[in-house]
């Protein structure tokens, strides 16, 4: 109501994106519905606060609840993942990426990390990053043949480049990984390992993809995509260095990079709202949310693969189905807003082994958290998945008109908010 008296323009644009929400269909593998709880974690006044250090070690008076709650927020985080020590105030995580390289490297280091083809993201050294920019970034692949990762390969690469940090983690990869291999490799080249989890933060959380510890130095994450909180960064690690004899306080270098080294102030409204969600991540509700959301991803790469739209790899193990739609489509983008016409929000992606342009590439990338939020079983999905293979074989008028009917109708069903 205040909103709407102080600036209605705001007001109704929110109001139009709450009915988007609402109607069409999200398949975008990095989002999903936040609770209600979280909402109103995110909407407080605690967003008017400074609170640069960290509990019970700030520069500004006054944090005496700011405190508790980022004291409620780590121990929420590291109980869920394990961790021995967490830090919850990275914006974003590529905030968190970047101060976990300001932490462990100098610039100019060597670092091995996946490349964005396979699966990697900006922060694993893409040369329009800053991780590409300041340090020595060699990439590994997928196999060519399976479209997994070929960790004999990694380790030649590995042991040719000799990195001081082995990046694993991915943002298009339908696969697991196995922290483990990569742990042997890292101790090979006497590397740090950090596994960038912000895709598949959920399914570890829920036991749905193998754990990155004990084998990780380091983890980063988002906290919001499959592990449903607000937006935001997340760090996780062993608190000691295992490499550096002279300073092996390793929890103390990620703090000391966070804050002051790349963040002032934490977003308090955003850390209370993780606090909740790491509170919702640990209810036994949780990990049936998740086990549904890889259900219902594998059962529509199995629909995909029946039809003839090749699905990335041939299957998944996560939430992610990665469709290399070339057979059918002369452009991804194209059919990206193909299915935006009809109420499918999805995106185009890059495939392993890409041939054309990152900005009309021969992928679209699905996922299935949000849909499985708003309560998809796999039949549900199935029927969605139907409905995108006759978009992307056929988009002819008749077939939109019709595909947005049942689009409206399964939003209406499943709803959200
Ligand atoms: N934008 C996120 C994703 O879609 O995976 C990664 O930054």
């Amino acid at each position: 109501m205040n909103l709407k008296k102080t600036d209605k323009k705001i007001y109704d644009l929110i109001k139009k994106e709450i009915k988007r929400q609402k109607e069409e269909i999200s398949l975008i593998a990095s989002e999903n519905y936040v609770s209600v709880a979280v909402l109103e974690a995110l909407g407080t006044p605690l967003t008017n606060k400074y609170s640069e250090g960290y509990p019970n070690k700030r520069y500004y008076a006054g944090n005496e609840v700011i405190d508790k709650i980022e004291t409620l927020a780590i121990e929420r985080a590291k109980k869920i993942f394990s961790a021995e020590h967490a830090n919850v105030q990275p914006h974003s995580g590529s905030q968190a990426n970047t101060a976990v390289y300001l932490a462990l490297l100098k610039p100019g280091d060597t670092v091995l990390g996946i490349d964005l083809s396979s699966g990697g993201h900006l922060t694993h050294g893409s040369p329009v990053n800053i991780s590409g920019k300041f340090y020595k970034f060699h990439n590994y692949g997928v196999n060519k043949n399976t479209e997994m990762l070929d960790y004999q390969e990694i380790e030649k690469t590995a042991l040719a480049v000799r990195p001081k940090l082995i990046v694993c983690g991915t943002t298009a990869y339908p696969r697991s990984i196995d922290f483990k291999k990569f742990r042997e490799i890292a101790d090979k080249v006497g590397s740090y390992l950090m596994a960038d989890i912000a895709h598949i933060a959920g399914l570890v959380v829920a036991g749905e993809h193998p754990h990155p510890f004990p084998h990780c130095d380091v983890v980063t994450s988002t906290t919001h995509k499959t592990l449903r909180g607000p937006r935001g960064g997340l760090i996780l690690c062993k608190q000691t260095d295992r490499l550096d004899k002279e300073n092996t306080n390793l929890a103390g270098k990620i703090d000391k990079a966070v804050f002051p080294g790349i963040q002032g102030g934490p977003l308090d409204h955003v850390v209370a709202a993780k606090a909740v969600s790491f509170l919702e991540a640990s209810k036994p509700i949780f990990k049936k949310y998740i086990k549904q959301v890889v259900k219902n991803a594998k059962a529509m790469a199995k629909e995909f693969e029946k039809n003839g739209v090749r699905v990335v790899s041939g299957s998944t193990d996560n939430h992610i189905v990665l469709l290399d739609v070339s057979k059918y489509s002369e452009s991804s983008k194209k059919t990206q807003n193909d299915l935006e016409e009809v109420g499918i929000i999805a995106n185009r992606n890059t495939i392993p082994y890409e041939t054309k342009s990152p900005f009309d590439p021969s992928g679209i990338r699905l996922g299935t958290p949000s849909i499985t939020t708003r309560g998809f079983n796999e039949k549900d999905s199935v029927f969605l998945a139907d409905l995108i293979i006759k978009i992307i074989k056929e988009p002819t008028a008749k077939n939109k008109r019709e595909v947005k009917k049942e689009v409206a109708k399964l939003a209406k069903k499943h709803s959200i908010y």
